[in-house]
């Protein structure tokens, strides 16, 4: 059987790995629609050898789509996943919109494939640096629950956008050549400079990234006794997160057993050499689809604490793969089409 795909948002950062991952997976496409907003009317983008034309989403973009890829940010999640659903497809939801309603599964494939059944028509993919974090913690959690959570994260460019990313190179540029850096997407200079991350800021003074962190791993993991804290900062790296994370188990966990559970863990690649220093690095994980964990040591301030370190591509696992592997998930499992209406809207 073979599927009828859309991409709301095919020409951003995202929307151009979710092209390349369709067909380097060879997902069973039976068509492919690229959407955009006006302003990519006229371009093309390759696929599989073709040139396929980019349309600019409206009321009747979606009467032939069974799955619809949106990478297009919230607000046009909001204006057009309803109308999707409506028109018969199931939307897998790359952006913040929908993700802690309840009646939406948010998945990590790798930690709670099974919330994809009875799903609405709207599949919600979590926030990258929440994804990467719960690939990389679920299987030691499985073995012994984790009670609390210490994360710092060192984010890339790419987290907000094709533009960003170009922005940045634009900025080292400049001050290289001595001007001054443009700052059209970030409010800083991020090249040679970090900030901590820009989303609003609530009443206990933190950042919405860090509470997607808390908030989105406790949906995923199915549990609110898992208490979470996070200082999320922007730095000028290209494509891959990275972050430092301290886990707190209710008994001792070795560092060893630890490395041997992560050995063998779906989606993660241990990379530690102890004697050269070695460890993951956002430029050895641009590109993979695994996250890359090392660093996994005895919290030496807890005898229950656990460290590591981990590297992830953004754009792929913490993104476009993450949702691919969602969608192949409803392929396998044949529940393309949702089981029940949504109530909330
Ligand atoms: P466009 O290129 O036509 O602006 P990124 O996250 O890399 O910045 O990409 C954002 C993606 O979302 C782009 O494909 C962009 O299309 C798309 N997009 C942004 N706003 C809208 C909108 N109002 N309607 C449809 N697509 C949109
Ligand atoms: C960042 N994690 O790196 C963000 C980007 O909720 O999907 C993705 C925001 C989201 O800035």
């Amino acid at each position: 059987k073979a599927y009828r795909v859309g991409i709301l948002g095919a020409t951003g950062a995202v929307g151009n790995e979710l092209l390349e991952l369709l067909e380097s997976r060879n997902f069973p496409l039976a068509d492919l629609k690229l959407l955009a907003s006006e302003r990519s009317v006229g371009k093309n983008l390759p696929f599989k050898g073709e040139n396929i034309a980019i349309e600019a989403v409206n009321e009747n973009s979606f009467k032939n789509i069974d799955i619809l890829l949106a990478s297009a940010g919230s607000s046009t999640s909001k204006a057009w996943a309803h109308k999707a659903v409506d028109a018969g497809a199931v939307v897998i939801d790359n952006s913040s919109a929908f993700r802690m309603n309840p009646e939406v599964p948010l998945i990590v494939p790798e930690v709670n494939p099974d919330a994809a059944a009875n799903h609405k028509g709207i599949i919600a993919n979590p926030n990258c640096t929440t994804i990467l974090m719960a690939v990389a913690i679920y299987p030691l959690h499985k073995i012994k629950k984790i009670q609390r959570i210490v994360a710092a994260t060192y984010q890339s460019a790419s987290g907000a956008g094709a533009k960003a990313m170009a922005e940045v190179q634009a900025q080292a540029s400049a001050i290289l050549a001595g001007k001054k850096p443009p700052t059209e997407v970030f409010p800083y200079p991020l090249a040679f400079n970090l900030f901590p991350h820009n989303t609003p800021l609530n009443d206990m003074g933190y950042c919405e990234e860090e509470m997607k962190m808390v908030n989105e791993t406790q949906k995923i993991f199915g549990t609110q006794n898992i208490r979470i804290t996070a200082t999320c900062v922007r730095v000028p790296v290209l494509r891959a997160h990275s972050e430092a994370i301290n886990l707190e188990f209710a008994e001792p966990f070795s560092a060893n057993e630890a490395r041997e559970i992560l050995k063998k863990a779906p989606g993660v690649k241990v990379v530690e050499d102890w004697q050269a220093n070695y460890f993951p690095m956002p430029i050895d994980a641009t590109g993979r689809d695994e996250v890359l964990v090392g660093r996994i040591r005895q919290d030496i301030s807890h005898a229950c604490g656990l460290e590591l370190w981990l590297c992830g591509d953004q754009i792929r696992k913490g993104a476009a793969l993450n949702a691919i592997q969602i969608a192949e998930l409803l392929v396998e499992k044949n529940i393309v089409k949702p089981a029940n209406a949504l109530v909330s809207r």
